[in-house]
């Protein structure tokens, strides 16, 4: 395409713009969709929303400079861009639409920041990619990036949220799997862990990340951030398109309302001549669920991530053998698992830590595994699930063969000692440096004796955080992002597409297109709240160990990754009725929260042991549904008190809703539908765990909610025909096993298919509006009966055998 030809396209984009005068110098004018944005020549960019002037943000980008003994820092900014180029019209893996470049020279330094934006045709977002390019003869040495920041760091820009510039709400990034997410309302602290080793685990950046004015910052959300109220539509959403080769936090100053997204440098020297690239950000305006789902989205294209064609359920021996599973506990429980196949399908039998002699020497098998792992991979094949094993395939035991042989293949810390990587089985941790050849060949090594000697082929790993700690590695032009994402890049390329891989205690954005699922929360456990060695551990400490009520947060919070990143996978259901402080309560609500999600679903208790009606609330899950619910606010601090997500199929559509009761007693949640989401009007509401028909209202229901449990609800509108209003078969009350839903007017018959992948008791809730009348139902399901229930619905309880047909025959007094 000429100059020109490219030009007039542009013209002609959807997304018009104009050139505007205003005190500052020239502004360039664009309209996307339900928004404008405003780049001026003195590189503010400005997002609007078009429907009043009450959301409106504008900043632009500050850099910190350092001399290289690290002892003084400076902060530059840009300078005016005297000749714009005009835009250009461009397709990439998010549609087509409108580039604009300009360059900007920073402050006093040879560097030049050179700033590409994109706008859709098709996506409300923006895209700002930002490179620096060195135009100097010494080399400078750079600490942090601030490619966006805006409210009172920078000068002249404005940060109006419905209307407010102070006192906003944070949904806040964790680091990694285990870390917090969820809300940070104002007057609240951040979320940051004490204790050292925690400190370690929980943030790239340390615990008390400095503003670009050297303040200690309020709120550090890891690579993406929501800023807003709780009841307002219009949130602001900030985050790292990739962390290919640098890390991305955003600072957050609530009280202020200032925000800065920072780019980790960790000191680099940039070259004369040289050019570094900065992560893309995205920046959008919009209702809260809708920014992450769209931003999850937009990181799925950029960075092709995986799409396993099912969630995988199973075995997990963790949480019932911890650090002592053995080939006989193994082999006991598959067998177990083989009893109950039929009616609760599982497909992985995942052995977890506990095999091998040390943190590091994962080959080297202790005496509870006495035929070795080839032989008990097999075992687990021939019995008819997929073999999975867990490794910390990038930490290393201070107290292992491989820390004591190897220590150059150790990531150092500034005294030449290995960095620390946090305390755990009873030693200290390190790094495995991904950058050392030595390193290298060990994993290639150690890969194909797990994969192609033993056999396995669904792989946890863990502690993968381990890989990007702060330090000295052999390779000194490997960045910490780098180092992270090539270790798991090699695992990936040695085991092939045909391996599975969850990734646990790992950094989020980096894993993304390496992990077919990703755990999203810290650990579940056997009690409700965090505990250390037999006491309560309050505060942020807490809200990373292992914990039920964690488990559920983070589960509820992190929803909206799940499918477009990886599947999440919400840790394990531990349903036994010994050895657990749980309550039945408890685990509904685990249970809850892990089946309205829709991610991976696994159980870990001794299955010998437990009681059948227990293990019927792990299959009551399965298979995993491809909706998820999402929080109706992600600015609550702790679990979200309303999840939803809306089932739609040709056939009808429904709401399903997950309500929460985190508190230490009952409760009464007088649920309104508008609370929900829904539309007025007149609504059926069905109760999935105890199958109750809670009746018809206009405004809501009245839900009686033990302490700490939940209930998942299908709310039906009402309509003047024969209608399916729930099911017990499945959480999704239809959206798994339910097929062809038709009523037949003429023929007076509602019928229905049902499909279910396993064999199960279970009932229908069928509701028939006034002068409609229940005849006889045909089916070819066993043992099929019908009742009126309480409130004058229909259940229709039967036992299938994987599908089945059903046809209620039906009278209409006209
Ligand atoms: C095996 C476990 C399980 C578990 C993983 C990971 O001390 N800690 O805070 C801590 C947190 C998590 C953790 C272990 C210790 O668990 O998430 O599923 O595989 O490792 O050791």
């Amino acid at each position: 395409m000429t100059e020109d030809q490219a030009h007039s396209q542009a013209a002609k984009s959807s997304l018009p713009f104009t050139e505007e005068t205003s005190e500052t110098g020239p502004v360039t004018v664009i309209s996307a969709q339900d928004f404008e944005v405003r780049w001026g020549h003195d590189a503010q960019l400005g997002l609007r929303e078009r429907k009043g002037s009450e959301t409106a943000v504008a900043g632009g980008g500050l850099f910190e400079l350092v001399d290289p003994s690290r002892r003084k820092r400076w902060i530059i900014g840009c300078g005016l861009d005297r000749d714009p180029d005009d835009p250009t019209p461009f397709t990439d893996v998010h549609g087509s639409g409108l580039q604009f470049d300009r360059s900007f020279p920073l402050a006093v330094q040879p560097l030049v920041a050179e700033c590409k934006l994109r706008l859709y045709e098709s996506h409300p977002f923006v895209r700002l990619e930002t490179h620096l390019q060195h135009m100097g003869e010494e080399p400078i040495c750079m600490s942090r990036a601030f490619p966006f920041t805006t409210g009172s760091w920078w000068e002249g820009g404005s940060f109006q949220l419905g209307g407010h510039t102070d006192g906003w709400s944070v949904y806040k990034q964790g680091w990694q799997s285990w870390s917090y997410a969820g809300g940070l309302p104002p007057g609240g602290r951040d979320s940051r862990p004490q204790v050292r080793t925690l400190q370690a685990w929980h943030s790239p950046g340390g615990q008390a990340p400095r503003t670009p004015f050297g303040a200690i910052a309020d709120v550090v959300s890891e690579e993406v951030a929501l800023v807003g109220y709780p009841n307002k539509p219009t949130a602001f959403l900030v985050g790292f398109l990739n962390a290919d080769d640098w890390l991305g936090q955003i600072l957050i100053d609530r009280r202020s309302g200032a925000l800065a997204a920072t780019v980790l440098l960790d000191g680099v020297v940039i070259a004369p001549g040289e050019r570094l690239e900065l992560p893309p950000l995205l920046l959008a305006l919009g209702p809260q669920a809708d920014l992450l789902t769209m931003y999850a989205e937009a990181v799925g294209r950029e960075q092709h991530a995986r799409h396993p064609a099912k969630a995988p359920s199973g075995w997990c021996s963790w949480y019932y053998y911890f650090t002592k599973p053995s080939q006989a506990a193994i082999e006991e429980n598959f067998a177990a698992l083989q009893e109950s196949q039929q009616s609760v399908p599982l497909d992985v039998v995942q052995i977890d830590d506990g095999y091998q002699t040390a943190v590091g020497d994962w080959t080297s098998l202790n005496e509870r595994f006495p035929d070795g792992m080839a032989y008990l991979a097999e075992r687990i094949r021939s019995a008819g699930y997929r073999p999975g094993v867990w490794l910390a395939p990038f930490t290393v035991a201070a107290n292992s063969q491989l820390a004591h042989e190897h220590p150059d293949w150790l990531v150092g810390d500034d005294s030449g000692k290995p960095a620390f990587a946090g305390k755990n089985w009873g030693s200290e941790l390190y790094s495995l440096d991904t950058s050392h050849p030595g390193a290298q060949d060990w994993l290639r090594a150690l890969f194909s004796v797990i994969t192609r000697e033993w056999g396995f082929d669904y792989l946890k790993l863990d502690f993968l955080a381990s890989a990007a700690v702060r330090g000295r590695r052999y390779d000194p032009c490997v960045t910490r992002a780098q180092a992270l994402r090539n270790g798991l890049a090699l695992i990936r390329e040695m085991v092939g597409d045909d391996t599975f891989i969850l990734g646990c205690g790992c950094p989020l954005l980096g894993a993304v297109g390496l992990v077919d699922a990703m755990r999203i929360g810290p650990d579940t456990s056997p009690r409700w709240g965090p505990y250390y060695k037999g006491l309560p551990v309050p505060g942020p400490d807490g809200d990373v160990l292992p914990a039920t009520a964690g488990a559920i947060r983070s589960t509820l919070e992190r929803a909206w990754m799940s499918p477009a990143l990886w599947i999440n996978d919400p840790d394990c259901l531990l349903l036994r009725d010994h050895e657990t402080h749980l309550t039945l309560d408890e685990i509904r609500a685990l249970a809850t929260a892990v089946g309205l999600t829709g991610g991976m679903a696994l159980v870990s208790d001794r299955m010998a042991a437990l009681n059948p009606e227990r293990l019927e609330m792990l299959a009551r899950l399965l298979p995993s549904m491809r909706e998820r619910a999402q929080p109706r606010s992600y600015f609550e601090r702790g679990i979200p008190e309303y999840v939803t997500a809306r089932v739609e199929r040709p056939w009808g559509s429904w709401l399903l809703a997950g309500v929460f009761n985190a508190d230490g007693r009952k409760r009464i949640v007088p649920l309104k539908w508008s609370e929900l989401g829904l539309p007025e009007g007149r609504y059926h509401a069905v109760e999935f765990w105890s199958g109750n028909y809670l009746g018809q209202s206009e405004s809501g229901v009245d839900l009686s909610l033990p302490r700490h449990g939940a209930a998942a609800l299908a709310v039906h509108s009402v309509s003047g025909e024969p209608q399916i209003i729930g099911s017990t078969f499945h959480i999704g009350q239809g959206a798994v096993e339910l097929e062809d839903v038709r009523y037949d007017p003429q023929g007076e018959m509602l019928s229905w298919n049902a499909h279910l992948g396993r064999r199960a008791r279970g009932s229908f809730i069928v509701w028939l509006p006034p002068r409609f009348r229940m005849q006889s139902v045909i089916s070819d399901a066993h043992s099929v009966e019908w009742k009126t229930g309480a409130s004058g619905e229909l259940i229709v309880t039967a036992e299938i055998q994987d599908t089945a047909r059903f046809t209620l025959e039906v009278t209409h007094e006209r």
